[in-house]
């Protein structure tokens, strides 16, 4: 099976991957995650959402579209990474998904085993950093300690957030006869609001080692903490 061949809905995973100013990384990621996955076999699909990034990574996205199997949507006039993911999963046309960034923090290497646990009947399948056998590289003592608080935060506040060792974690699987998301989501985690509208999906974590950033920019900013905090508090009420 190639990447090429038709999909089937029912055994392909559809990789959605939010994009904003990623142009040199989503030149690196799609054809190092297209290979990954056509060597193990298994049929997929890219699907880029884009927010209209000023340094093109719309474009460079669409010419890999003649060698690999992406899609390119271009949203204009709208920013935000939670929607930005649920837009790409409006578009996805294979029963597993998955949801990663595009800057080469997230390993395509562990795609499959997030594919792999969950068609062992994971309904979410959780890529951790905090799980035995997990880590972080170049992360700053500084920057450690304020992923392990946004962590604390979540468990004192939000018990379904409980059910994984990194409910802060952006790159993870779902099965999409399995998971429900309604209503608008805003913000930056949306694995958080994955958990809380699906209580009982069935959790796994898998463990993988969180890279340090090489090329563009981090979007996380004070105004996505504070937003983070907002997001707790109206789902802790
Ligand atoms: N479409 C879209 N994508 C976004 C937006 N903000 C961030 N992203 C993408 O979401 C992913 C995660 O953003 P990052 O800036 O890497 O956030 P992070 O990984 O928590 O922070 P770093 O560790 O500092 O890189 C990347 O692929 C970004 O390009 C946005 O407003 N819209
Ligand atoms: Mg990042």
């Amino acid at each position: 099976m190639t990447s090429r061949t038709p999909l089937c809905r029912s055994n392909c995973i559809s990789v959605v991957v939010p994009t904003y100013n990623e142009a040199t990384n989503i030149k690196l990621l799609i054809p190092l995650l297209s290979k990954t996955l056509s060597n193990c076999g298994i049929t997929h699909e890219i699907i880029v959402v884009d927010d209209d990034s000023p340094d093109g990574t719309a474009e460079v996205a669409k010419a890999l579209s003649i060698e690999y199997p992406v899609r390119v949507i271009v949203r204009r006039g709208v920013r935000g990474l939670a929607s930005a993911v649920i837009r790409g999963f409006k578009e996805t046309s294979c029963n597993y998904i998955v949801v990663m960034d595009a800057d080469l923090q997230h390993p395509p290497h562990i795609v499959p085993r997030i594919f792999n646990a969950l068609l062992r009947g994971c309904d979410i399948a959780i890529a951790s950093r905090y799980v035995k056998g997990g880590g972080v590289e170049g992360w700053s003592k500084l920057r450690l300690i304020e992923s392990k608080i946004a962590t604390l935060l979540a468990y004192m506040l939000i018990r379904e957030s409980r059910r994984t060792t990194d409910p802060m974690s952006g790159f993870f699987g779902c099965r999409k006869e399995a998971v429900v998301i309604k209503g608008i989501v805003k913000g930056f985690k949306i694995l958080l609001e994955i958990l809380c509208m699906n209580p009982h999906a069935k959790v796994c974590d898998i463990p993988y080692l969180f890279r340090a950033r090489v090329h563009g920019k981090s979007k996380l900013s004070l105004s996505t903490i504070l937003d983070y905090l907002i997001q707790l508090i109206l789902r802790a009420l």
